[in-house]
């Protein structure tokens, strides 16, 4: 990164409201942001297979350490062309803790989740939850880095090899993060990015699919353009996934700013945890035992009998005082439609998943908050 490219202070407007968000985006570079567009502009090129996200692609990989990364318009496409691109069919075991994105894309491809619950510590998907849900239809199983904590990747790799099943990582939250010494990006048959504006690295909307599977990634790539192998050549079916330039182009905007907006995440993360420290029945998650993460969320728990205000007065409380607190994400996926309705999801129990559901706050974060905004989020949690 450079030290000469800082990073553009967030122009919150703070004239028309005065409210905090979890996904306020952060932004990159403006000038070079510029450059870029201008130079789109110029190239009267703006999308399908351009320079900027053949670009982006490039420099995604360097990063991750990666063989491929297929950039895409965003990641609820990229797991439905995973899911796709892996031929599966059958039964896809997934966890009922994440956003609804990574079941429903399962579930648009005409696969059916099977929801397992999650780890208690650091809310990703149970090995052994997964475990006790194979059958003969089971074909994948999906893990999410949730909140940029990477997934017990050995035990679900372990099981996948004993099982012959594939796996796919949703690694919405876990661009720039990594299990031990590797990057995410480089686990499981493939991973999927997402790059919405709302995430610590954005392209406004966006995602990719990081790979080393040379054959996987040329199906990827082709399906993300209409199955087109060349031009007026359609090999198989295909949808359209393609990432526009302009979207790249806000992606290479951030690249040189990642460290600055990763450090910035973890100031906030410790200023939360200094105000926070001692509140009886709040426990702040942290990532301080992995060697690299985003720190993009900021999540608490709420103990209500220990707190003495329950997790949904004090998102009441939040909001009154224009904190726009997240609830996500509740109640899980099992709790919600279409997937409720399903007779196999009636009466399914996942007490992780509903304990923790009914206790997670995300808090605002990222380079559009400051110490003062941090601190006043506090105070009203302490009920000052
Ligand atoms: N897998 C996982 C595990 C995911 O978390 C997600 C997405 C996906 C897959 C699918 O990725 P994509 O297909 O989206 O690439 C938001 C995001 O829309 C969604 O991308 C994200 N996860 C999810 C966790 O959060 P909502 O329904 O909370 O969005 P919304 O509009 O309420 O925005 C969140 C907050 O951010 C609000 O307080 C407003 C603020 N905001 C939002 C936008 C768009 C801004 O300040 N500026 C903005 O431009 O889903």
């Amino acid at each position: 990164m450079s030290a000469t490219k800082p990073l553009h202070r967030i122009d919150r407007n703070v004239a028309q409201d005065d409210v905090l968000h979890v996904g306020a985006p952060n932004v990159g570079d403006r000038v070079y942001f510029n450059q870029l567009v201008d130079r789109i502009f110029q190239r009267r090129w703006f999308t399908n297979d351009g320079g900027v996200v053949k670009e982006l692609e490039s420099k995604l990989c360097s990063y991750l350490g990666v063989k491929h990364c297929v950039a895409v318009c965003n990641a609820t496409l990229g797991l439905q062309l995973a899911y796709r691109a892996l031929d599966l069919t059958g039964e896809v075991i997934v966890p009922s803790f994440t956003f609804v994105a990574t079941a429903h894309a399962a579930q648009w491809n005409g696969l059916t989740p099977v929801f397992a619950d999650v780890k208690r510590d650091d809310h990703t998907i149970c090995p052994h939850s997964i475990e006790t849900l194979i059958t003969e239809q089971t074909r994948a199983i999906v893990g999410v880095h949730l909140w940029g904590n990477p997934c017990d990747t050995r035990k679900i790799e372990a099981l996948a090899r004993k099982h012959d099943l594939a796996v796919i990582y949703d690694a919405a939250h876990a661009f720039g993060c990594a299990d031990q010494d590797r990057m995410i990006g480089n686990f499981g048959d493939c991973e999927v990015f997402s790059f919405h504006a709302t995430k610590f690295f954005n392209t406004f909307e966006g995602g990719a699919i990081a790979t080393n599977n040379d054959e996987l990634a040329e199906r990827l790539t082709r399906m993300k353009s209409f199955g087109f192998a060349g031009m007026d050549n359609v090999v198989g079916l295909g949808t359209n996934a393609k990432m526009p330039e302009v979207c790249a182009a806000m992606g290479l905007s951030l690249m040189p700013c990642l460290e600055q907006l990763m450090e910035r995440n973890r100031h906030n993360h410790q200023l939360y945890q200094a105000h926070l420290e001692g509140l009886d029945g709040l426990r702040l998650l942290t990532h301080d035992h992995l060697q690299q993460t985003n720190w993009q969320y900021v999540v608490i728990e709420i103990d209500q009998q220990r707190f003495g205000v329950s997790r949904d007065e004090l998102i009441e409380r939040l909001h009154a005082r224009q904190i726009r607190a997240r609830r996500y994400f509740y109640p899980g996926c099992h709790r919600m439609e279409p997937y409720r309705s399903m007779p196999r999801n009636q009466g399914l129990a996942l007490p992780n998943t509903e304990a923790i559901g009914d206790r997670v706050i995300c808090l605002p974060t990222g380079s559009a908050v400051d110490e003062a905004d941090i601190e006043r989020v506090c105070n009203v949690i302490r009920g000052d």
